[in-house]
Parts: structure tokens; sequence; C-alpha cells
């Protein structure tokens, strides 16, 4: 056999035993990002006039909500340690920082026209600052998830009064930071925060409001979007010439089998998932399936009225095409088929999805709910070219969980794969992503897991009063994937 016939055979072994990585480039406008949120990463929970979130509230209250009874009351101590945070960014060589802002932290009493802290004012203000010094553009997400404790005394999302409250919360971050920032978020992840939030028990306020708060605070949270969106557009982008964005969560769902109804039952899914947000913000109003089942259910229930609320036509017209790009946290794929064995009233009900996942697939170890499927991201991305008409899409989180260590390889077939399948999307399905956020740039509270799932470039020691940060392997491949533009 002649050298080259044999290196020929090597390496198509190769291919076989390993996955196969694309070698397009990423393109020239391409940006990338690294994305971390307020409550889990800052910590000083009660520092320098900032009051409870609900999460503060909820866990200090009952530790029990949390695996480990962890907290974010000291985190990664980001309030304090944000220099050595900007140094880590600088030196991963991303063009944007994704984080968010504490709303307790601008406005204690979470109330529209009360009292400005400060200090919180100045927290950011520094933060801000640093970044641009080191080259890194910022991105602020308005609200990820700690609602002012005083506001939900009131009903928090599910009181109609809530819009006034963020409207002016969001108008006033155009304002103190507007200069400088030119990426907004208005809201990370609609769905955890109304229908996990207030619906079930998987997150902060916990309510368990089923098959109707979710649907409530969830009318609520896009109005808010869309008269943030529009004072945007109004006061402050010709000065600002700035970008606001929504992001909401999506799997990717998956046909269980090839029949009808198993396709019909994804279709379904995603369109109760993501397009629950994303067709109001894109082509006004929930999606007809949503409308026709609730309104139906709800009608065979016994509801005097749908529990899936009604916009006027006036805010149709306000929230269809409040984005200038649009965001999607995506990290795992699930399979679809049609279901009714759930409770009622439900919004799982209301769906009739049976989530299942593929036995074949690499799982997590520390969050039971993320399978590595890098195939998904591409279907996902597809979906939204043909459901939306190709809008700009910016990857606002993707990564994966893992335990302690520093040689997390499993973090590194899931990075390289994933990006992989979003350069094939880009060049061979001519899918519009602009840019891709790694989560997380360090180890953090991850919710009701607490600190057992890390989800970091960079290790965190939650043992050490320091919360000495170092960075994983995933660290320097991500870096090199940014340096030399292509998977490496
Ligand atoms: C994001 O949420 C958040 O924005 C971020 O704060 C968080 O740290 C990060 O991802 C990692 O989790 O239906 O019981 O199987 C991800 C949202 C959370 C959605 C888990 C799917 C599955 C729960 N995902 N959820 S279950």
């Amino acid at each position: 056999m002649k050298f080259c016939e044999s290196v020929f055979i090597i390496s198509v072994f190769i291919q076989l035993v390993s996955t196969e990585l694309s070698s397009y480039n990423f393109p020239e406008n391409f940006v990338f990002g690294v994305a971390t949120a307020a409550y889990q990463i800052e910590g000083a929970f009660n520092e320098d006039g900032k009051t409870d979130s609900i999460w503060d509230y909820n866990l200090h209250k009952k530790p029990d909500w949390v695996i480990d009874q962890g907290n974010g009351d000291v985190a990664c101590d980001s309030y304090h340690k944000w220099e050595e945070d900007i140094q880590l960014i600088a030196n991963l060589g991303v063009d944007f920082y994704r984080f968010s802002i504490a709303w307790t932290r601008i406005f204690p009493s979470g109330y529209a026209g009360s009292k400005i802290n400060d200090a919180g004012v100045i927290y950011y203000n520094k933060l801000i600052d640093g970044l641009l010094a080191k080259g890194i553009t910022p991105m602020v997400t308005i609200y990820h998830w700690d609602l002012p404790q005083n506001l939900q005394r009131n009903g928090g999302w599910m009181n109609e009064t809530i819009v006034d409250n963020y409207v002016f919360y969001a108008r006033t971050l155009f304002e103190l930071y507007g200069d400088r920032v030119k990426h907004w978020i208005t809201f990370n992840e609609p769905f955890q925060i109304c229908e996990s939030g207030y619906s079930e028990t998987d997150l902060a306020p916990f309510l368990n409001d089923s098959g109707v708060g979710g649907y409530i605070c969830a009318h609520n949270l896009l109005i808010s979007h869309g008269r943030a969106y529009r004072e945007y557009e109004r006061t402050f982008k010709q000065n600002q010439g700035g970008k606001v964005a929504i992001t909401a969560h999506s799997f990717w769902f998956e046909p269980q089998g090839e029949s009808d109804s198993d396709r019909a039952a994804a279709e379904r899914a995603m369109q109760f998932w993501y397009g629950w947000f994303m067709h109001p913000v894109i082509k006004g109003n929930y999606p007809p399936i949503m409308i026709e089942r609730i309104d139906e259910i709800s009608q065979k229930e016994g509801f005097q009225k749908s529990r899936l609320p009604k916009f006027t036509e006036g805010q149709i017209e306000m929230i269809r095409g409040s984005f200038d790009f649009i965001g999607v946290n995506h990290y795992t794929t699930a399979l679809a088929s049609i279901s009714n064995n759930f409770n009622e009233p439900s919004f799982y009900f209301d769906g009739g999805v049976n989530r299942t996942e593929d036995s074949n697939w690499v799982k997590s170890s520390t969050s039971t709910w993320l399978n590595k499927v890098p195939w998904g991201l591409r279907k996902l991305l597809n979906w939204i070219k043909q459901e939306y008409n190709n809008p700009p899409v910016l990857i606002t989180e993707n990564g994966w969980s893992s335990s302690t260590g520093l040689e997390d390889s499993r973090r590194v077939s899931y990075l390289n794969e994933y990006l992989s399948e979003l350069l094939k999307a880009i060049h061979e399905d001519e899918c519009n992503v602009i840019g891709y956020t790694h989560w997380s740039l360090l180890d953090n509270f991850e919710w009701l897991k607490g600190y057992t799932a890390r989800f970091g470039l960079v290790e965190v020691d939650f043992n050490n009063p320091d919360r000495t940060r170092t960075p994983r392997k995933s660290y320097g491949v991500y870096q090199k994937i940014i340096s030399s533009r292509k998977i490496n």
C-alpha cells in the first residue's frame, strides 16, 4: 500500500470514530460572547442599598427549595471581583459580555419614580466602563428573573401595574447607560419566568397556579417588552443608535416517530414553547394553534373566558415587530409525541405534547434535562428561518453542565459539535445567525440546582472565601476558536 493510500485510510478511520467537525470559517462580522446573570454571580445581596428580590426572599425563607440549600448571597462575589471577571473575559478574546442588571440595586422599592440607589448605578457604570476600556462590548439583560420582592407583594408579573414599573426601570437604564450600552435584552426566557415561576414550582416565586398564572404573567411581560421597545425607539434610538431584543429559551422538538401525530406534536411544541413569545413579537399575537386550543379547552373546563388573555388590536400592533434581532437560548433537544395525560388545567394539557428523550444521547451528569444533540441546533435555526422569515438571530446562551474539575472534555466536545452545526446552518442553509454566546463565563448559582451543576468555562471554588477562579480546558478551546475563527 502506498503511503498516501494508507494516510487516506487512516483519515477515513479517524473520521468514523470521531465526529467530523465543520471546517468552515466564522463569517467576518460574526461575534462571540459569554454570558452571566446578576443573581447567579454577584452576591452582595444586601449591600449598598440593594433590597431583596424574589430569589433572596424565597430562598431565605425556605432554603430547601435548592438541592444543596445554596443561594445567591455571595455566589461568585462578582459585586467585588468584577475587575477579575473583566480580565478573564478579555483574555478569552470575546467581542461582547452579556450580563444582567439587578433591578433591586437600581430601584430598591421597584416602583416607577421611586428613589434611585446611586451605589447600584455606580457598580454597573464601573463594570461597563471597565469592559469598554478593554474593548469588550457590553450587552445588558434588563431582567434575568430577580424581580423586586416588593413588587411581588402585589402579584408581580400577574398584576398589570407591573408594566409601568418595568417600563420605567428599563427607561432609566437606557438613560443611565445607553450612551455606552448599545445592545439590550428586555427579558431572559419568558417561559421560565412565567410558566416555571407562576404556574409551577421550578423557579421563584414558586406560585404553582397551573394553567392560569403563567399565561397572565406572559401577557403582562409581552406588553412590558413591547412598551419598553417602543420607548427606546421613540426616545433613545436616534441619539444612542442601539438595538433592543428579547430572548426566549427553545428546545428543538424532534418528532418521536414518523407518524403525522408525532410531527404535529413537535410543531405544536415549538409553537407552545418558543412561539408563545416570539410569534407575538415577530408576527403579532399568540400562535393561532395556542389561541384555538386554549380557548376551546378553557371552555370545556367551564372557565367563563379563555385562560389565555386577549391582546387588543392596539397592543398587537405595538408588540408586532418589537425587535432589532431575536435572541435564542438553546441547550438541548427533546422528542415530541401526542399526549393528553396531564393534570387540568395546565400548559401541558393545553399543549398536549409528551416530551421524551433518546437514551443514546450523551447526558449531562449534573443537569438531567440536558443532552448533547448538536444537530438539534441546526434544525432549530432552520425552523426559525422558515417560520419567521430569516430574522437576525443571536444565540444568547448555549452551554454544558459538568461537575467540578478542569478537564471538562464533555464541554469541549459539546462546544465543538454545536458550533460545527452552527457553521453548517450559516454556510449551507443560509440562516441569519449573527453571533454566539456561551453560557457561562463562570460556574455560578444554578437556581434550584444550587452549586451542584457547573456551567463555567472558568471554575469557581465556592469553598474558598476568595471564590478563586481557574480557567478550564474549554476556556482555552473557546479562546482558540475565537482567535482562529474556526473549530480546531
Ligand atoms: C438558562 O435556562 C438560564 O437563562 C440561565 O440562567 C441558566 O443558568 C442556564 O440556562 C442553565 O440552566 O422541563 O424539568 O426538564 C435554561 C432553561 C432550564 C429550560 C431547564 C429547560 C428543563 C426543566 N432551561 N429546563 S424540565
